[in-house]
């Protein structure tokens, strides 16, 4: 290209172009980071954008790249960014949007797409697709720019749309020629907003503050359960204050694990299945009463029936008004953001608070001790095999040891076990399949992970599980990522044990090859494999790939009869009315 830089002329009309206004848009809102697969139309924005600075992760397939941006997005408080190419690329990112969008992550899917004019007339494009009309039921909100004019505001609305009131995922729609175009970069560069205040503070009313409060120094045995929101909102003093100041038990959801550390002696996690029924009031903080809470009725909470109330009252702080009674009622909803509600109950609370009857707090004591002790008893057993406890017992001391490390988990039996087994000691510590239990979230949740935090990633991995996102062990190679995959390998989803009922040939369907070794994938892109049969070998292994902070995986082989259908869901597994 001729450099007319220098004549006056050529001065008077420096030009911008959307390519470079895409970046400089993400740039001042503080975004320096993508995650995302290249090619046509968005080749050259992801040169771009990593010769402007930007930290350029290029995947495998993009329903990774977007897990990545969906996580990043979560542990940051800012979008997480994913950016693919048209149709099928489009495609490979929704599923990690629409999860995102379930989860509450903060994400933006920023798709290339082919020509409008030819894509409305459906006359048959390069990757011809209405992407914007197949995202918008699957995401928070969904936007289309069509001139680099608005590429600025487009950027603005979809961060808006992503982190203010309930986060989310959206959707940016950026075709083909919007990238060539051509503005005068004054004008264009005056187009582009850095958005101020992106997640206001929304602060709850008194009246509902002052609702909740009485309604909780009522309780005989309340108990506090908080969940990712509550870990997502980064309030962690205050909510540590509230547990503390009030001495109320708490259950922490599964990715709210370590919010507090999960050895604290108001922990009730341990006594789960006792305090849910047995509680008189309950205090949710960002946690919805959806399937993981058993829809806060039925047998779970006491009800005599499958859908009755088990007669709690609900105290819900959310930032959504609509979530209140969504499945029981909430007697004293709390709407606003985390941190102003946490904190106007703290205010309200003041000094002289009294604590829970020492009944209640007794009796949980002794269902904690007894659960603890049988855990322990299970744990210390060194069966041939390994088991899951065996194994997990090598990585419960390994967290322990490195309590700023990441713990990214996914499996059916892999993910049950790791979850009450492992503890957890900082909050944001443990990312998982969320709350649609998907599987496929492991790989890029360990490079976003490594790459947002630079601390050691920990992967527990169900050997079905971890065939979602292999691939992206290269990822983790190329970028040399401080990530120890162990993949819990036990032949197959749930167990290897399944037999073909007919006697053929073709393996039963929840069963993988015998004995695979999943640690020589790894080595193909100069990685550290390592095969563990014992728990010494798990930890030695664990423990060096910590230290060298190498891409490692390691096949620990578990027992393949140890599993259970579905783990701790089975009762989810329909079961055919039709008598036998
Ligand atoms: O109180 P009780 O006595 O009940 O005891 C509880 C606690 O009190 C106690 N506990 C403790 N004891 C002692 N000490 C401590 N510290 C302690 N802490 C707790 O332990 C118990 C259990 O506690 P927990 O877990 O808190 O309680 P509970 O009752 O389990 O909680 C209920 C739930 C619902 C909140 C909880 O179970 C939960 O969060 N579950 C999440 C389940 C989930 O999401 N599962 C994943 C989905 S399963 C299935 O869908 C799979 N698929 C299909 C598929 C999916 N998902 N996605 C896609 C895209 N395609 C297909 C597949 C393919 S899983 C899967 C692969 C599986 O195979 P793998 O090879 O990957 O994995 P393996 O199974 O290992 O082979
Ligand atoms: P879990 O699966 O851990 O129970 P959920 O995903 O069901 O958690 O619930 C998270 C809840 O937190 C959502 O209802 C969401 O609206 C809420 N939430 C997320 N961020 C905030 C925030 N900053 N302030 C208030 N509520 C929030
Ligand atoms: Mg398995």
């Amino acid at each position: 290209m001729t450099d007319l830089s220098t004549t006056p002329d050529a001065q008077a009309h420096e030009e911008i172009d959307g390519f470079q206004l895409v970046i400089d848009a993400l740039k001042l809102n503080g975004i320096d980071t993508i995650f995302g697969l290249p090619g046509i139309p968005i080749t050259d924005l992801t040169r771009r954008a990593q010769a402007n600075h930007m930290r350029m992760i290029s995947f495998r397939h993009e329903q990774n790249a977007g897990n990545a941006a969906a996580i990043a997005g979560f542990m940051t408080q800012k979008p997480g960014i994913c950016l693919t190419v048209s149709a099928p690329g489009f495609l490979n990112g929704l599923t990690a949007l629409a999860n995102a969008t379930t989860n509450c992550f903060p994400m933006i899917l920023i798709s290339g797409s082919s020509e409008r004019e030819v894509v409305d007339l459906q006359q048959g494009d390069y990757e011809e697709m209405d992407q914007l009309a197949v995202a918008k039921p699957l995401c928070k909100a969904a936007f289309r720019v069509l001139h680099a004019e608005d590429i600025g505001v487009g950027i603005a609305r979809a961060i808006r749309a992503a982190v203010s009131g309930r986060p989310g995922g959206v959707y940016l729609d950026l075709p083909a020629k919007l990238f060539a175009q051509s503005i005068d970069a004054a004008i264009g560069r005056n187009t582009l907003i850095k958005v101020v205040d992106p997640a206001p503070r929304q602060i709850p009313a008194a009246d509902a503050v002052t609702r909740a409060l009485e309604l909780l120094k009522g309780a005989k045995r309340p108990l506090i359960l908080l969940g990712k929101g509550a870990a997502y909102a980064q309030a962690d003093d205050d909510i540590r204050a509230l547990v503390e100041k009030t001495g109320i038990p708490y259950l922490p959801m599964s990715m709210a694990k370590g919010l507090l550390p999960d050895t604290h002696d108001q922990s009730a996690a341990a006594a789960r299945s006792y305090v849910l029924p047995e509680a008189d009031v309950v205090l949710l903080i960002g946690a919805r009463l959806n399937w993981l809470l058993s829809h806060g009725k039925g047998k779970t909470w006491g009800g005599k029936g499958s859908k009755a109330w088990g007669g709690q009252k609900f105290i819900q702080i959310d930032i959504s008004p609509q979530e209140a009674d969504s499945n029981v009622r909430i007697d004293a909803p709390v709407v606003g953001d985390i941190g102003s509600c946490v904190a106007a109950l703290l205010a309200g609370i003041g000094s002289n608070w009294s604590k829970p009857p020492a009944e209640w707090l007794d009796s949980i004591t002794e269902r904690k001790t007894r659960n603890v002790a049988k855990m322990a008893e299970t744990l210390a057993k060194n069966p041939t095999p390994m088991n899951f406890h065996s194994a997990l017992n090598v990585v419960r001391d390994i967290v322990k040891a490195n309590p700023d490390a990441l713990l990214v988990n996914e499996g059916a039996n892999a993910l049950d076990f790791t979850r009450s087994i492992v503890d957890m000691y900082k909050p944001r510590k443990r990312l998982d399949v969320g709350t649609w239990g998907v599987m496929g979230i492991g790989m890029g949740f360990c490079v976003a992970a490594a790459v947002v935090s630079n601390e050691p990633v920990i992967a527990i991995e169900g050997d079905s599980a971890f065939g979602f996102s292999g691939m992206e062990v290269e990822t983790i190679c190329r970028y040399n990522l401080p990530v120890c995959i162990v993949v819990f390998n036990n032949n197959g989803v749930y167990k290897g044990t399944d037999v073909n009922p007919t006697g053929g040939t073709d393996a039963a369907p929840t069963t993988f090859v015998k004995g695979a070794r999943y640690d020589k994938i790894i080595e193909a892109f100069g990685g550290v494999g390592v095969h563990a049969t014992t728990p010494e070998q798990l930890r030695a292994a664990m423990e060096e790939a910590i230290r060298s902070r190498q891409p490692t995986l390691i096949n620990a082989v578990i027992d393949e009869t140890a599993g259970t259908e579905s783990g701790r869901i089975t009762a989810l597994n329909p079961t055919s009315a039709k008598k036998k």
